[in-house]
């Protein structure tokens, strides 16, 4: 009985094995999928879009950072990432936004459907600075380690003169050492923040009363920069909807900061052409710096993010309005308040936040800046 069984095991088996044969050259290019002919040689020197380590997009790993090795650095645009994440009020975890978000962009490449650029293959040169290196017991130290990546990081030799950064974080308070580099060498810039949150409270009204360094998080650093003079008086929020805590103070006090309001919901009332239309007047010809907190979008599209609102953009729309925002001058981006750990295995946020950068970096692209 068990001998038959056992015949019949081997029988299947010696029936459904079989050699593979492979064809005499390699049927892939490394770096696609199109067959190789007789001839022609493999190669692994042409880069595919799951090889190599991980950068942004790809584009070259520059250390920004160390003088001896950045000093001959020629670039006109670097992405340098900010691990941040001990100035929320919510959920931690944005400081793997950086890594999450260099990931989601692994597919970024070619020309763009809608505007019909490369900016992978444009007269800019772009490198990816990697992350500074902040530590994660202290805000105080933190920030001022973040302050000065983004100064070595603008100060180095460059093709144009005028380089600018798209950072990726981090908590929001990372925004505030951007807009100090930003206003050392282009002076005060209006905002446009794409955020669920107004960010300008008065540090004594979040966190300021417990300490005077609690007082910089990622609710008060507009207020700050504000403070300091980093702002114009025309900057623009784009897609508020979280509650304010004192219903006609903040909303002063978010007016003396520089601001208007562009509620969520007013993209149903005026269209994506409408909200781009009152963004540009807002804005006028002054130098813009765009920061877009990824909790702008709808939860259903950016779940990763320390404080999700309901009742937000979708990405297409977040997308829709950005492009349409060619033309203006952006000497300096991010994308922020991605924590990967709250992601879909889908990576429904990294990858938004991804396809943002990318059209920051169109932005900046297709607006070459003149030296000040
Ligand atoms: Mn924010």
């Amino acid at each position: 009985m068990y001998i038959y069984k056992l015949f019949a095991l081997l029988g299947i088996s010696s029936a459904i094995a079989r050699d593979i044969v492979f064809p005499p050259v390699a049927g892939i290019q490394a770096s696609g999928q199109i067959p190789l002919g007789t001839n022609d040689p493999v190669e692994i020197v042409t880069n595919s879009q799951f090889s190599g380590l991980t950068t942004f997009a790809h584009i070259p790993y520059a250390n920004c950072f160390a003088d001896d090795e950045a000093k001959p650095l020629t670039y006109d645009i670097a992405i340098l990432g900010a691990p941040f994440d001990t100035g929320v009020t919510a959920r931690p975890g944005a400081r793997y936004g950086p890594g999450g978000i260099r990931l989601g962009s692994r597919r970024l490449k070619g020309w763009n459907i809608y505007t019909g650029e490369n900016v992978f293959e444009s007269w800019a040169k772009l490198v990816d600075c990697r992350d500074a290196p902040l530590t994660w017991l202290d805000n105080t130290v933190a920030l001022k380690q973040l302050d000065l990546a983004h100064k070595v990081s603008l100060s180095q030799l460059t093709l144009s003169r005028t380089p600018r950064i798209l950072s990726l974080g981090g908590d929001h308070t990372t925004t505030l050492p951007a807009l100090r580099s930003t206003y050392e060498k282009w002076g005060p810039v209006s905002v446009i923040h794409f955020d669920s949150h107004i960010d300008t409270w008065d540090p004594e009204v979040l966190g300021g009363g417990i300490s005077h360094y609690a007082g910089v998080n990622h609710g008060t650093f507009l207020h700050i920069a504000h403070e300091e003079g980093l702002i114009r008086n025309t900057s623009v929020h784009v897609g508020i909807r979280a509650p304010v805590i004192h219903p006609k103070g903040d909303l002063r006090n978010d007016i003396r900061c520089g601001f208007e309001i562009i509620k969520a919901r007013d993209l149903d009332r005026f269209g994506i052409d409408g909200v781009i239309e009152n963004i540009k007047s807002r804005v006028g010809d002054s130098r813009v710096y765009i920061s877009v907190d990824i909790d702008v979008l709808d939860p259903a599209y950016a779940p990763a993010t320390g404080t999700a609102e309901p009742g937000g953009f979708t990405t297409r729309e977040l997308l829709s309005i950005l492009d349409g925002l060619r033309g203006v001058p952006v000497i300096g981006a991010d994308v922020v308040e991605v924590a990967p750990i709250y992601d879909t295995t889908a990576e429904t946020t990294t990858l938004a936040a991804a396809e943002v950068a990318h059209s920051l970096l169109c932005l900046m692209v297709t607006n070459p800046m003149k030296d000040k």
